[in-house]
């Protein structure tokens, strides 16, 4: 008997084909970011990561820990730069720092547009600060919790937004250059933000 024609058909049952999209989740990708709750001035990698306003003449937060830590000569830097639009990021050098550059973020004020809004500006600014880190040949970068404190952003929201962002540049091309990203941690709502989303998208293997 001839067979059905369902199963003379040449179209294969199963697919062969392998899922393209994002790179297999690696041990390399997971070592190459970490989470520590400590003041982000202590830390010496070789780029720091500022939650700043648009001014970029410090202020209260990490802003003002980061001024007071550096000393005098990070002001005198930032009055030269003309201030920074939200979702954009400059660098300067970290004087008195155990570090060798800040990149100074400025992420949006929570409610001052849409949550899808406000999401976009956040993910802009992380991926500057990570440009930025690349550009300038630092490949160790602590970041902060850019928005998550006076501008109000929740730190539920905001965790995926910066751990994703992150794992994107990292498995990009330009993001090879970069060995180590520190997500830094001040407050418990934001330990347990990281520690629910970290393992979202670097799943341990
Ligand atoms: N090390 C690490 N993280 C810290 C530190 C520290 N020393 N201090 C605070 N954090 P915020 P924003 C965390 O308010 O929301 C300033 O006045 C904090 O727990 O510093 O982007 C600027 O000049 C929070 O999770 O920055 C701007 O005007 C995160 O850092 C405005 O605040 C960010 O909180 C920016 O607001």
């Amino acid at each position: 008997d001839p067979a059905p024609a369902s199963r003379s058909s040449k179209v294969p049952t199963t697919l062969s084909i392998r899922p393209t999209g994002p790179i297999a989740p690696s041990q390399d990708l997971n070592n190459r970011v970490s989470l520590v709750r400590n003041d982000i001035t202590k830390l010496a990698v070789e780029a720091i990561c500022n939650a700043a306003n648009r001014r970029l003449l410090g202020g209260g937060g990490v802003d003002g820990a980061i001024h007071r830590a550096a000393g005098p000569g990070l002001l005198a830097e930032c009055r030269k730069l003309g201030g920074c639009a939200t979702g954009d990021a400059k660098i300067t050098d970290a004087y008195n720092l155990p570090c060798s550059k800040v990149i100074h973020a400025v992420g949006p004020v929570y409610d001052m547009q849409t949550p899808q809004e406000s999401e976009r500006l956040l993910t802009s600014a992380y991926n500057r600060v990570l440009n930025l880190a690349v550009d300038n040949d630092c490949s160790t970068l602590a970041l902060c919790g850019i928005s998550t404190g006076v501008y109000g952003y929740p730190h539920r929201k905001a965790a995926p937004v910066a751990i994703s962002t992150v794992k994107k540049f990292l498995e990009s091309e330009k993001g090879q250059k970069l060995k180590k990203v520190v997500f830094v941690v001040f407050v418990e709502a934001d330990v347990e933000a990281h520690e629910e989303f970290l393992p979202v998208y670097f799943p341990p293997l």
